[in-house]
Parts: C-alpha cells; sequence; structure tokens
C-alpha cells in the first residue's frame, strides 16, 4: 500500500543502492512522511526520509526548501567547525536526478528526501527528565548555531505564523463565518480566547516596540522535532525545518515546554490528566537557558515563561478555529478531534497560568547559575 503511493517518486531522488523497504512515519499534524530503506551493495541497510509537503498549508514550497537548504548548510559548517559529526549533527537533503531540493509530480504534489539519522530516537513524549534536558540543549544549541544567520534573508514560509495579534482576528473572523455550523456549542471557549486576547499580544508587540529582537527561530519546536541519540540519550540534531523562519526565542522555548513538559498528549481526552510537569520544565529550561544564556538578551531571557504561556494559548485558539472553520488544517482522526485539541490545551494553560510565578522564579534562578 505505501509502496504504491510513493513508488513513481523513489526514483527520481539520488538513493544509494536497492529499494527494500517503506513505512509511513505517523506522528506528524502537516506532511506526508515515509522512512525508505535502500540495500546497499555489501548488504548493509541505508534509510532516507521521504516527504511529501503539504502545500495547503506551505503555499510556496520552493521558498519553503530555499530555506531548509541554506539553513542545514548553515548548520553543518557549524557542526564542521565544532569538530562534530555531521551524519548525524544536522539535517541532510537529498538531491533529485535533476539535480534539485524538491521533485512536484505530475499531479502537482511536491516530495524531497533527506537521510535518515540512524541509531536515534524522536520521542513524542521524554521517558525521563534528562531526554527533555538534551532536547532544551539540542533547540538551544539550534539557536547559537543560526545566531549570525541573517534572518531577514529568510521566506516567511507561512506568513503571520506566530503572530498571536492575527491569529486572535483569524479566530474572530471564523466564529463570525461559523463554516462547520459548530459555534452554538462552543460559547465558552469562544469567552476563554476573548479573556486572553491581551496576554496572547504581548510578545508581538515587544517586537513591534524593539524590545526584544527577530532572531531566526525553528518555530515548531515539538520534542518529537529533536533526535536524541538511541543509546545514550545526547541531543543530536533539530528536524521538521519547514517553519525556520525570523520568529522569536521566548516562542521556541515556549512551545517547546508546552509540548514537552505536559503530563498528557496534546489530545487526551481526559483533562483531568493535564498539568505542566515542574520537573521536566526544570529540566528543559536548564538544557535551553544554559546554551543560549550570553546570547539572549536579558529581556529574552527573564519572558521565557511568558512564550509558554503564549504558545499553549496560541495553540488552543489554532485548534479551536480549525474546528470551527471544519478541519481545514490540522490532520485530524475524528471530527471532533480537533475541539478535543483545544480542550487540552485550554486545560495545559489554566495550570500553566496558576503556576506561573513559579515558573518566573525558576526560571530566573537558572539564569543565575
Ligand atoms: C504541527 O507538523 P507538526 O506536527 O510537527 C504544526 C505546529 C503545531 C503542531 C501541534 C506547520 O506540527 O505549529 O504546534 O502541529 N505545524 C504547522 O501538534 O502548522
Ligand atoms: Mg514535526
Amino acid at each position: 500500500m505505501v509502496y504504491n503511493e510513493i513508488k513513481h517518486v523513489l526514483r527520481q531522488f539520488c538513493f544509494e543502492g536497492r529499494f527494500a523497504d517503506a513505512q509511513e512515519l505517523l506522528s506528524g499534524n502537516i506532511n506526508n512522511t515515509y522512512r525508505v530503506s535502500y540495500t546497499q551493495a555489501d548488504g548493509s541497510r541505508r534509510d532516507y526520509v521521504l516527504q511529501q509537503i503539504n502545500t495547503y498549508v506551505f503555499k510556496k514550497p520552493e521558498e519553503v526548501m530555499s530555506n531548509v537548504h541554506r539553513v542545514t548548510e548553515h548548520i553543518e559548517r557549524a557542526v564542521v567547525r565544532a569538530g562534530g559529526d555531521v551524519s548525524r549533527r544536522v539535517l541532510r537533503l537529498i538531491p533529485t536526478r535533476g539535480g534539485l531540493w524538491m521533485f512536484r509530480d505530475d499531479q502537482g504534489r511536491c516530495w524531497r528526501a533527506y537521510d535518515f539519522i540512524s541509531n536515534a530516537v524522536a520521542y513524542d513524549r521524554p521517558e525521563r527528565p534528562e531526554h527533555f534536558m538534551e532536547a532544551g540543549r539540542a533547540f538551544g544549541n539550534f539557536q547559537k548555531m543560526l545566531f549570525d544567520f541573517p534572518a531577514e534573508e529568510l521566506y516567511e514560509t507561512i506568513p503571520n505564523f506566530h503572530n498571536t495579534k492575527k491569529r486572535f482576528y483569524d479566530f474572530v473572523a471564523a466564529v463570525a463565518e461559523d463554516k462547520g455550523g459548530r459555534v452554538r456549542y462552543v460559547e465558552k471557549e469562544i469567552d476563554f480566547f476573548f479573556d486572553r486576547r491581551k496576554m496572547m499580544s504581548q510578545v508581538v508587540d515587544m517586537i513591534d516596540r524593539g524590545e526584544i529582537p527577530l532572531r531566526v527561530t525553528h518555530n515548531d519546536t515539538k520534542m518529537n522535532n529533536v533526535m536524541l541519540d538511541s543509546v545514550s540519550g545526547e541531543g543530536l540534531c533539530v528536524i521538521d525545518l519547514d517553519t525556520v523562519m525570523a520568529g522569536s526565542a521566548l516562542y521556541d522555548y515556549g512551545d517547546a515546554v508546552r509540548f514537552g513538559a505536559s503530563t498528557a498528549a496534546e489530545d487526551e481526552p481526559d483533562t483531568s490528566k493535564i498539568a505542566l510537569d515542574m520537573d521536566l520544565f526544570k529540566a528543559f529550561t536548564k538544557g535551553f537557558v544554559g546554551e543560549v544564556n550570553g546570547s539572549l538578551t536579558d529581556t529574552e531571557l527573564k519572558m521565557l515563561p511568558l512564550g509558554i504561556k503564549i504558545m499553549t494559548c496560541e495553540l488552543a485558539m489554532r485548534f479551536f478555529t480549525d474546528y470551527i472553520d471544519g478541519d481545514l488544517y490540522f490532520k485530524v482522526r475524528s471530527p471532533e478531534h480537533n475541539l478535543i485539541r483545544a480542550h487540552a490545551q485550554m486545560k495545559l494553560l489554566e495550570d500553566i497560568e496558576a503556576k506561573y510565578d513559579e515558573l518566573c522564579e525558576i526560571t530566573e534562578k537558572l539564569v543565575r547559575e
């Protein structure tokens, strides 16, 4: 089955060896991802990642690939300078036989390929706090390696991606339009976002006033977007670079904590199981701050916990807006999936709000260490 979906694409890429096997990887919410294995002349296996880029989400896939190519090259140079292993510490694109980074098939579907990073795992949830500390180090290091990359040269692959003010207007417009006929059932949720409108816009306002800078950021820092060594657990490489563009360091930090320090999955239907795990929060913060301390400004370091609040609220509102729109953006497994996800993020946000002063105190302490 899987093979039938991708067989017309396989011969387009410079994969080495003889095709052996393909399997779909299901953890992403946006692109379709496959792991493909090739048998080498000496009998060993070499694996690649093949992805179909979601062009509803990424309207200009060539620009996505240009960003990914430039950023991975930049990181590769940094890894070489630091004497690291480039086969494991940076994503490496596989070109098409025509020498491009993307193949567009005759149905207009866009494909790209990477080397698969061997003996490494992308966890959906940290199994131990050390895993999450390593993720923090990996995302912090990712930012550090890109501090000298000119942010303004990157394309904005999804315009206004973390512009929470614009996201709020989109939410209001979706409610007014009520495409899916679902609004009358969700009045409480609507109030929830109106109550947090001011809170959500704080980072956008600080950027506009020049109080914090735009940097090259990842913008989708889920724990499963970082590969850890399967034996040592060491953070190796950040993946899923489609949304790398100019953004705020607070958002990268905040989105990672939102996802990885939650006690339950992003779509846990039983909200009583959802809270922010303080040990995981501390572990990530320690790893992240250890890398970026001295590079981020004092204001950025101080405001890190605000990033957690805003990213959680933004995603709750994005899931909710997509539910109202009739599920156009995120892949869903049931008609209520987006609403369940929104409720889960709303519960998580309430817990973050209750713990906020403590989050700020701990962060300040870790910054001073
Ligand atoms: C999407 O592609 P994936 O699953 O890593 C989304 C993120 C959300 C996330 C929530 C391009 O990420 O913004 O935080 O789902 N990516 C895009 O799980 O919208
Ligand atoms: Mg991903």
